[in-house]
């Protein structure tokens, strides 16, 4: 096995260095000494408990320096990781906001005291809020690249607009910017590194990796991560980059390679890859100690690269400054960290009262009546749909209604861009003359491509986190990706970017950054086979993210209005399609018209009834109803709630139809256990106890996945039959 690399292999810069100015030079130092003391002044104030977290950029200081000053804040866009405060302090971000957020204070203009110390963000320098999880930001700038060359391309789509999303989104964008994400080296082993370089380069995109090489990923040295120990060597193949491997401890260099990359980038030539060789002099964070695992000797080599160190030394051979000069501006800048901290310990707390704010948008409600154009169709309007222009008056299936959505979307809003894997009619545009083209598995967007184009509709790599990462990435820059992931069952490598990202993005920014993505999702069994990897549900998973939107149509009007609503509103939402639902008899509808929308949390009564209240969605709202009508043979009279959205959902028609019944049940597809209905159930024994006559019942699967067979199938998830026998024996309670 080879080793890492050591200072005595680093290689020579990439290019020859021309001399910097000496004022330009001193700033180096000046930043690059500035953010140690930052790092030291916070290890004192968690030493002294005055912050609570610490984890430091030491020995990455050159590095970030020179990718800082080879770009531009507020017109270049940023996805950083933590050890990257040299680079955001370069980019104009204040020791004293540094340190407010240290201390957690309600001005802490990153997150609003809701995020770890550099957790970086700044909506003025375009540095996009990022989480702790390793490597997911990268996705993210995949996306940001994307939709600032759709911007670029299609200017007119940056126009604010009212009534939906856009009012809310300033759009910025310039044809030849560049997007920098940085990692670590033992991040590199995450699949999602993968994914970036591999849509970066496939589309040429502007985006700069920085690998900040510290040798180790804790206390995991580099060869256990990286195969050979030299990323650079595994990633040489990928086309289209701009490469340097370089000492990340001269900020010269740094700054040489950085500006090649950028103008690589500028230039539409690709993106780059930057990888430096750093060292981590203060262990991984203040909760470590690489005494535990490294030696004495390996220790020592490294603090003789330390790039404080060593650009001090140059600006002495250089005659750039002399001692006295150091000294005097070290003392400076001293006090100007502690100064900065002094008055970050003043600062007011975040506000308790305040902390729901921003999980979903307090601009636009998705529940509000801007969303209820509920209307009777007239017979005869024009549908929508691929080939436009249909009678609107023969009832449609669900699938046709979700297409006719999407294609009516497209064509009102232009930030809308579809992708995720097969939903292109066909990659290879010259085939789209003679054949009739995909469109999706289940042909959900069949003819977008042919109308909108391989720009706004396409395939993406078969890779979920990727789908929903540059989802992430593509929204925050103002635009509407509407992206499909192809069955339920495989939606969990996007699982990551779903719940740390996607939902969390306002939150944790305070409100600063959103993500108003939209994923439609094929869900669900009853398929005669669909066996384990074809049938699961598991909403309950989604409904516990606060920050998401979940909606489960059971119907074809519902599914198209829903899906207009989660477009066009400012909140990321989860679209579960049922797939057994999709060409049905039952719930067939007429086209609604273009504007036809539907608001979330309000329920549907899909039966009225007297004696018992059944709360359901998705699929078991056609078997529930067919229940029912074999109860009312019994002389039951059901009522069927279609709750429509799961998260928001309409607890107030819940409780109207409880107070007048007494009895209920929450019946659904997936699993019993740990289910949607085990919250609804208790909520209902909590607030209305007192109008029960009976306890609350549920109706799910058996806890275990949906087998093949389909005997086993029909016994596992539940039938019209469970769900009657559960209505006549709580009617006997
Ligand atoms: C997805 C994920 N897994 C694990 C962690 C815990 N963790 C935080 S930093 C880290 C090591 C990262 O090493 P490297 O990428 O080399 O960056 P460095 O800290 O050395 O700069 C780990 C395992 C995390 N934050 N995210
Ligand atoms: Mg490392």
């Amino acid at each position: 096995m080879e080793v890492a690399i050591s200072s005595a292999h680093v290689p020579e810069p990439a290019v020859g260095e021309r001399s910097l100015s000496p004022e330009q030079m001193v700033q180096i130092y000046r930043l690059m000494y500035l953010s140690r003391r930052v790092d030291d002044r916070e290890i004192l104030l968690k030493r002294q408990q005055k912050v609570f977290f610490q984890v430091s950029g030491a020995g990455h200081e050159a590095l970030q320096v020179g990718a800082a000053l080879a770009l531009r804040p507020g017109y270049d866009w940023f996805f950083p990781y933590y050890r990257d405060r040299a680079l955001c302090m370069a980019l104009g971000v204040t020791p004293h906001e540094m340190f407010l957020q240290a201390v957690g204070a309600g001005a802490d203009p990153a997150s609003g005291g809701r995020q770890m110390p550099t957790h970086w963000s700044s909506k003025p320098l375009h540095i996009v809020s990022t989480s702790s999880s390793t490597t997911t930001q990268l996705l993210h700038a995949v996306g940001c690249a994307e939709a600032g060359r759709y911007f670029s391309h299609h200017p007119e789509a940056a126009e604010k607009a009212e009534g939906d999303y856009r009012a809310f989104h300033d759009v910025e964008f310039h044809g030849d910017e560049v997007v920098l994400t940085s990692l670590g080296e033992g991040s590199t082993s995450q699949g999602e590194f993968w994914e970036a370089l591999n849509t970066a380069s496939n589309q040429r995109l502007p985006v700069i990796f920085c690998v900040e090489d510290n040798g180790y990923a804790i206390s995991v040295p580099v060869e256990v991560n990286t195969p050979g120990g030299n990323i650079s060597r595994l990633v040489a193949n990928f086309p289209n980059f701009y490469f340097a491997e370089i000492d990340g401890t001269d900020p010269v260099a740094s700054l040489r390679a950085f500006q090649e990359a950028a103008a690589h980038c500028r230039a539409g030539l690709g993106p780059a890859f930057v990888h430096g060789h750093v060292i981590r002099p203060y262990s991984h964070s203040l909760s470590d100690d690489d005494k535990l695992y490294r030696s004495t000797a390996e220790r020592e080599a490294d603090a003789l690269r330390d790039p404080l160190a060593k650009m001090q030394m140059r600006l002495l051979r250089e005659g750039i400054l002399t001692d006295e000069q150091i000294n005097a501006l070290e003392q400076q800048l001293d006090r100007e960290a502690e100064v900065a901290a002094d008055r970050a310990l003043e600062a007011a707390l975040p506000r308790i009262d305040g902390i729901q704010e921003h999980v979903y948008s307090e601009d636009l409600d998705p529940t509000s009546s801007l969303f209820a154009t509920e209307q009777v169709l007239a017979p005869g309007s024009l549908g929508g749909g691929k080939t436009g222009g249909e009678k609107g008056s023969a009832p449609r299936t669900m699938a046709d209604l979700i297409n006719a959505c999407l294609h009516d979307e497209m064509r009102r809003d232009s930030r809308i861009v579809v992708y995720g894997e097969d939903v292109a009619d066909a990659s290879r545009e010259e085939a789209l003359s003679e054949v009739k083209g995909k469109g999706g598995v289940f042909k959900l967007t069949a003819g977008l491509q042919s109308e909108f184009g391989s720009e706004r509709v396409f395939n993406s790599p078969l890779a979920e986190a990727n789908i929903v990462g540059r989802a992430v990435g593509y929204a925050t820059r103002g635009m509407k990706p509407v992206v499909e992931i192809q069955f339920f069952d495989y939606i969990w490598p996007a699982m990551h970017q779903i719940r740390n990202e996607l939902a969390l993005m306002r939150w944790r920014s305070n409100g600063v950054w959103a993500s108003p993505a939209v994923i439609r999702v094929p869900i669900g069994g009853y398929l005669t086979g669909g066996a384990i990897y074809h049938s699961q549900s598991g909403e309950s998973i989604f409904t516990h993210i606060p920050g998401l939107r979940v909606v489960f149509p059971s119907n074809a009007l519902d599914a198209n209005g829903l899906l207009r609503t989660a477009i066009r509103c400012d909140d990321p939402v989860l679209f579960l399609e049922h797939k057994r639902l999709y060409r049905e008899t039952y719930g067939r509808a007429p086209y609604p018209g273009p504007d036809f929308a539907i608001p979330f949390g309000k329920a549907k009564i899909v039966r009225p009834g007297t004696d018992i209240t059944l709360v359901t969605y998705g699929a078991v709202v056609p078997r529930a109803l067919q229940a029912a009508q074999k109860a009312q043979q019994q002389g039951i009279d059901v009522e069927i709630l279609d709750l429509r959205t799961l998260n928001p959902y309409d607890w107030e028609a819940i409780a109207t139809s409880i107070r007048k019944t007494s009895r209920v049940i929450v019946a659904h597809e997936d699993m019993l256990s740990w289910g949607y209905g085990a919250e609804i159930a208790a909520r209902i024994a909590d607030e209305l106890f007192e109008h029960l006559d009976a306890p609350v019942r549920r109706v799910g699967s058996m806890d275990t996945f949906v087998a093949y067979q389909p005997v086993l199938e029909d016994a596992i998830l539940p039938q019209p039959e469970t769900i009657l026998k559960a209505i006549v024996d709580l009617k006997a309670y």
